[in-house]
């Protein structure tokens, strides 16, 4: 099994629409660093192609569809994300793309470090290196 979780967050939700709150806590697993989106990505592009050494992750999809591809060098898993109300988390040393973008996807990501290319793994050979298989 790839190691990774869904979390489910608190909606606040009324007559006026929904809201969900981020905050370092018992909701959510780390301290938040830096928070991107990505949009604007046609359907069948394929991001990402990279592991990271020590970075963990949060990644929400806030409108539309994508689905994410993990890959721990042993088994991969497909995980679509389609809801605002769900993060998913992945920790260090995953391989990740994602791809099957919808027109009006928007993915945000909140990450536990600054950027850092060093963090990056771009070549999969060597993540398979550096995951012992
Ligand atoms: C990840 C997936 C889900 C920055 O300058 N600062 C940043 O914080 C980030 C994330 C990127 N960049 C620059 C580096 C590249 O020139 O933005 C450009 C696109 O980045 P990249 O090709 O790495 O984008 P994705 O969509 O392949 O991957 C991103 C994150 O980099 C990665 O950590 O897990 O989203």
């Amino acid at each position: 099994m790839v190691e990774y979780k869904m979390l489910n967050f608190k909606v606040h939700g009324n007559h006026q629409g929904s809201l969900v709150a981020l905050e370092k806590g018992e909701d959510f697993p780390f301290e938040i660093k830096r928070v991107y989106y990505i949009w604007n990505t046609d359907g069948d592009v394929v991001r990402g192609k990279h592991a990271h050494r020590k970075l963990e992750q949060v990644i929400v999809c806030t409108s539309g569809s994508c689905d994410f591809i993990l890959d721990n060098g042993k088994e991969r898993e497909v995980v679509r994300l389609d809801n605002p109300a769900q993060g998913l988390h992945i920790k260090n040393n995953i391989w990740r793309e994602f791809t099957n973008f919808s027109k009006d996807c928007v993915v945000m990501v909140l990450a536990s470090e600054h950027y850092s290319e060093e963090d990056y793994i771009r070549d999969y050979d060597v993540f398979l290196k550096e995951v012992g298989v």
